[in-house]
């Protein structure tokens, strides 16, 4: 049986990639930082499989990541902890970098010198790509040029550049997949898609009266994270450490979410229920992203199921359901 560790066990991915992972088999170790009120309800659905294993660790802990090396010797181990809020990594800059750049120099020099055979996933993002003026006509791949418009993205840069470092300095089998934005009816609250489907909904059953963005017109090529996580694990099943891009190849501005959203919640028209606030607004936008990932479908044969109106169906109705089981609905 294979042991698989998984950072972010409590976020998005690191709960679908644990489920992926123990349905494959493996004895799965999530590590988790201590908060104070408990926050495991993405992975209650696996909490109690007697294959997978809670332990307190943090970005942060050089020794916990040793202590934990050297118990469990894992096969694999997915990185994919991270504070993951591009507009939040400009107010607490330091907090990010410190976590994702030097927290994953300190998995990699912990695996490079206690347990080297083990294989190493890094969350990456299209992020890096940034506000580069000229994007490739088919979209950004793995040769394109770096171009981070915030702290969280020059993080994840430097990250990426250590992995790459330390497969070719020291043989580590190490890859990096460039995820492009992944929803999914887990997704963070706070990120837009979700604000979205929870809005809508909340507003289909008579709890809310309008929705706050800020900037529509950014463009982002989103998937489902359940075809995201299948590609993570894909990567490590290679020969051959390598980077590769994730996205579906297609790219819809935040106004099209929108716009797709209210059309299956059946409200009419958006701008009705819409307010701009400059809150939202971010230092320096990322206007497009569009990904290529022939790579990826070529030597992982990889591809999504999901497409955009089945992923923006998925996340609207599985909030529709949860508020009415939640709080009830006044017309809905
Ligand atoms: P989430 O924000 O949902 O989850 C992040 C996880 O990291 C949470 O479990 C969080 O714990 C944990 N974490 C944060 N800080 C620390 C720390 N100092 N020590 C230990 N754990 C910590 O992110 P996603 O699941 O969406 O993303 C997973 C990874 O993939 C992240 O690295 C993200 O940057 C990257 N990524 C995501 C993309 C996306 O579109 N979703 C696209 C490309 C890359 P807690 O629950 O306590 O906050
Ligand atoms: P992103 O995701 O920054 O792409 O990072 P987010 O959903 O936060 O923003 C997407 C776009 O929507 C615009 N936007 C808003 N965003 C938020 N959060 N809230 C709003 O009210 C709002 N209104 C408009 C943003 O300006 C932006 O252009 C995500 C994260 O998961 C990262 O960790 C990951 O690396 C990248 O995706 C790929």
């Amino acid at each position: 049986m294979k042991t698989a560790f998984v950072s972010g066990i409590t976020g998005q991915d690191g709960s679908y990639l644990a489920e992926l992972l123990l349905r494959k088999g493996y004895f799965v170790v999530g590590l988790k930082r201590r908060t104070s009120l408990i926050c495991t309800e993405r992975v209650n659905n696996v909490y109690d499989n007697n294959n997978f294993k809670m332990e307190y660790w943090d970005l942060n802990d050089t020794s916990a990541t040793y202590r934990l090396l050297l118990k469990y010797k894992p096969d694999e181990f997915y990185n994919l902890a991270a504070q993951s809020h591009v507009r939040v990594s400009f107010d607490v800059p330091e907090d990010t970098i410190l976590g994702i750049a030097n927290g994953t120099l300190r998995i990699l020099e912990a695996i490079r010198n206690v347990h080297p055979s083990c294989y190493f996933y890094q969350a990456s993002s299209s992020e890096m790509f940034g506000d580069n003026p000229n994007v490739p006509e088919a979209g950004y791949n793995e040769e394109s040029r770096l171009m981070p418009a915030s702290p969280y993205a020059c993080a994840k840069v430097l990250a990426h550049n250590l992995v790459r470092n330390y497969r070719t300095s020291y043989g580590l089998h190490a890859s990096s997949g460039i995820l492009f934005n992944h929803e999914s009816p887990r997704r963070g609250e706070t990120f837009v898609t979700r604000k979205i489907t929870l809005a809508a909904a909340n507003i289909r059953l008579g709890h809310q009266d309008h929705i706050e963005l800020g900037n529509l017109d950014a463009k982002r090529d989103w998937g489902h994270a359940k075809d995201y996580v299948e590609a993570m694990w894909l990567m490590l099943q290679q020969e051959t450490p390598d980077d590769y891009v994730i996205a579906t190849g297609e790219t819809h501005s935040v106004k099209q979410f929108l716009d797709e959203v209210w059309q299956a919640a059946e409200l009419g028209d958006p701008s009705k229920y819409l307010r701009i606030n400059k809150k939202y607004l971010r230092p320096h936008e990322v206007p497009f992203l569009l990904g290529d990932s022939s790579k990826a479908r070529k030597v992982l044969n990889w591809a999504p199921k999901y497409n955009f109106s089945s992923l923006a169906k998925d996340m609207y109705e599985n909030d529709f359901n949860l508020i009415v089981t939640q709080r009830g609905g006044n017309n809905g």
